[in-house]
């Protein structure tokens, strides 16, 4: 099917307000009878066949916030490195939601992003239960180039589409008890065939301290190189924390819990003696079984200097004053 579009709900950001993005998009699609179509279709997952066929291509056609990208850079936020080609990021990842090796790319495809619900809960003023979309019209976005460091020594450099997670603490509103922040990836083994591995603790588990959650850095992803999030990097919502190894980096988060207690995560349940809940990048803290002193940047391999708190010691070694009795680099 062919269809011709005017495009009236692709004009430039700062001519629109999120908003009207939204509502000129949904009138496009009644006017071309696609939005019936998709009614009488009944399902999310037909409706993003629909509009894929509208001719927006794979990946960012589907969303519906497509229209958001992209968006402009935050200079403040650069990588003295080569940014990462997008053909390496998106078909070299991590979710073992969707297998224990790198290429997980066209399996992470059947997760379905439409409807995408968010819980607030534990320790706030009031739970809250939003959809995605709901966000992604209010919030402003930024891009930033980020360093992204795996714990098993190979780093990449990505620009990111999203906003600090600070605003959604603020939004949430946590009570003073609130002393650290939970997030968790979905949980549905029907989808996600590694889910069926039940020797692993699901869902996927991370925590922040308040003061970590709150630091400019922490960056809540929407998207990267200029799109939506593909499905493999975690979408529709990922955490990006570039001062830590990348497992704190939680995936397709559906609940953000302000909690007491220090949460322990997937990899620490896993193995504690290998994965804490600190993590922070520093190459004089080997990991038990191999040396953190160097990384590999891919794609090409070429071999670096680990940094310490990767590169980011100026905006978060603040944060650890005095902890001075906590395993930080684990
Ligand atoms: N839910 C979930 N989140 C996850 C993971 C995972 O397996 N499941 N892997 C982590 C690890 S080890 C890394 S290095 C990064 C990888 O992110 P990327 O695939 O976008 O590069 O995601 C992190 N977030
Ligand atoms: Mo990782």
């Amino acid at each position: 099917m062919l269809i011709k579009r005017t495009r009236s709900w692709e004009l430039p950001e700062s001519l629109v307000t999120p908003e009207a993005v939204f509502l000129n998009r949904r009138k496009f699609l009644v006017s071309s009878g696609l939005l019936m179509a998709t009614a009488a279709l009944g399902g999310c997952e037909e409706s993003e066949e629909v509009v894929g066929l509208a001719g927006k291509g794979k990946g960012a056609g589907e969303d519906p916030s497509a229209a958001r990208y992209p968006v402009d850079r935050n200079e403040a936020f650069t990588v003295e490195r080569p940014m990462t080609p997008e053909k390496t990021a998106s078909s070299y990842n991590n979710f073992y939601e969707f297998g224990s090796h790198k290429s997980i790319a066209s399996a992470a495809q059947a997760l379905p992003i439409r409807p995408w619900e968010i819980t607030i809960d534990g320790e706030v003023e009031k739970p809250l239960t939003f959809d995605i979309d709901d966000l992604l019209a209010r919030v402003p976005l930024e891009e930033r180039l980020y360093r992204l460091r795996c714990v098993e020594a190979w780093a990449m450099v990505i620009p990111w589409t999203g906003f600090p997670l600070k605003a959604l603490v603020d939004y949430a509103k946590p009570t003073s008890k609130a002393k650290y922040l939970r997030m968790e990836t979905f949980l549905d083994p029907a989808v996600a065939t590694g889910q069926k591995q039940s020797w692993y603790p699901w869902p996927y588990v991370e925590g922040l301290t308040m003061a970590e959650a709150t630091n400019e850095l922490a960056f809540m992803v929407t998207g990267a190189y200029g799109k939506p999030l593909l499905k493999q990097y975690g979408a529709p919502l990922r955490l990006a924390t570039p001062w830590k190894y990348g497992f704190k980096s939680v995936k397709s988060i559906v609940r953000f819990s302000f909690v007491a207690e220090r949460p322990v995560s997937f990899w620490e349940k896993i193995n504690p003696n290998e994965y804490g809940f600190w993590a922070n990048v520093n190459p004089e803290v080997p990991h038990p079984r191999w040396s953190q002193a160097t990384e590999r940047l891919l794609p090409s391999g070429e071999v670096y200097p680990t940094k310490i708190y990767n590169g980011y010691g100026d905006q978060v070694a603040g944060i650890y004053a005095g902890l001075t009795d906590q395993k930080l680099f684990m």
